[in-house]
C-alpha cells in the first residue's frame, strides 16, 4: 500500500489517499476568494474541512490565480500566521501556501509542519535553506513562473514527458539544497501554466510522474480545466464553486492512480471518493 502512494517523513501515514482541504485567507483567489478572508472565517473554516474528512489543512495567503499580482510580505504575514497558530494549536495537521521563506519560517514557528511551495523553491531562493535547516517535509509543484504571465509560457511538445523532466530537475535541486528526498512530494501544478488539454493529459499519466519516486499531490479543486469539461464545446465553464462533483471525480482517478494526498475546497465528497477508491483498492 504505501508502495503505491509512497511515505513522507514527518507526517502522519494514512492507509490511503490523504485529503488536503483548502484554506485561502484571500480576497481573490478564483475558486474561494473572499470567502474565508476574515481571520475568524478562516479558522473555523480550516476546523470544518476536518470535520468533513480532511487529513491536513493547507493555509495560504496569496492568490495564485491566472494573471494575479503578488501580494506583499507583511499582509501575506497578517493573513497567515493567526490561522497556522490557531488550528495548530486545536490540533490540525497545517500545511502553509507559500512562495516566501519568510512566511513558511513563521509558519512553521506557528506550527505548520508542511511547506506547500507552488514555485518549489524557485520563487524566492531563501525557501530552500530554510526548508531544510527546519528538517520539515516540502511540496515541490511544477512551475514555470509567476501568475501574472503564465499562460504564456503553457507551450508543450509533450506535457507528460517536459512536465516529468522539469519536476526531476527540482527534485535534484531541492535535495542538492538539503532537503532529505524522503520528505518531498511532487506536484504536477494542475493549472499552472497549463491548457485544460495538458491537465487533462497530466491527470491522465499520474502513473508515469509516479516514476520520480516520490509522493504525488494532485490539485484539481475546482480549476479552469474541468471548467472546459463541463462546459462542453460550447457551452459557457459552471462558476467555481459548481464544480465540486467533478473535483471528487478526479479525487477518485488521483487515489486509485496512486496519489498520495489531493488538494481540494470541498472536502466532502472528496473525503468519499478516495474511501470508496480505497475499498477498491483492497478487493482488487
Ligand atoms: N493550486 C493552487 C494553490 N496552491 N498548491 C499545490 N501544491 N498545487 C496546486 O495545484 C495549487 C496549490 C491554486 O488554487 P486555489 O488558489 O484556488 O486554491
Amino acid at each position: 500500500m504505501s508502495t503505491l502512494r509512497g511515505r513522507v517523513a514527518g507526517l502522519p501515514e494514512w492507509d490511503r489517499c490523504a485529503v488536503m482541504g483548502v484554506v485561502n485567507v484571500t480576497p481573490d483567489s478564483f475558486s474561494d476568494g473572499g470567502r474565508w478572508f476574515d481571520r475568524d472565517a478562516a479558522i473555523k473554516r480550516g476546523l470544518d474541512l476536518v470535520a468533513g474528512g480532511a487529513d491536513l489543512v493547507d493555509v495560504g495567503g496569496e492568490s495564485t490565480r491566472p494573471g494575479a499580482t503578488r501580494v506583499d510580505e507583511d499582509e501575506e504575514l497578517r493573513r497567515v500566521i493567526p490561522v497556522v497558530r490557531d488550528l495548530a494549536a486545536e490540533g490540525v495537521v497545517v500545511s502553509v501556501d507559500t512562495m516566501r521563506a519568510s512566511v513558511a519560517e513563521r509558519a512553521l514557528a506557528a506550527g505548520a509542519v508542511l511547506v506547500n511551495d507552488v514555485s518549489g523553491g524557485l520563487a524566492d531562493p531563501a525557501m530552500v535553506p530554510v526548508v531544510a535547516a527546519a528538517e520539515v517535509p516540502f511540496v515541490v509543484m511544477h512551475w514555470r513562473g509567476f501568475s501574472e504571465d503564465m499562460n504564456s509560457r503553457a507551450v508543450y511538445g509533450d506535457v507528460v514527458a517536459e512536465v516529468l523532466a522539469e519536476l526531476r530537475s527540482r527534485l535534484d535541486a531541492v535535495v542538492a539544497g538539503g532537503i532529505t528526498p524522503e520528505r518531498i512530494v511532487l506536484d504536477p501544478g494542475l493549472g499552472f501554466a497549463k491548457q485544460a488539454e495538458h491537465d487533462l493529459a497530466l491527470v491522465a499519466h499520474l502513473r508515469e510522474l509516479r516514476s520520480l519516486g516520490r509522493p504525488l499531490l494532485v490539485a484539481a479543486s475546482r480549476k479552469r480545466f474541468l471548467g472546459r469539461v463541463l462546459a462542453g464545446a460550447e457551452g459557457s465553464p459552471p462558476p467555481a464553486r459548481e464544480r465540486d462533483a467533478a473535483t471528487a471525480a478526479v479525487s477518485a482517478i488521483a487515489a486509485r492512480e496512486g496519489a498520495w494526498a489531493v488538494r481540494v475546497h470541498e472536502v466532502r465528497p472528496t473525503a468519499d471518493a478516495v474511501r470508496v477508491a480505497r475499498a477498491i483498492e483492497a478487493a482488487a
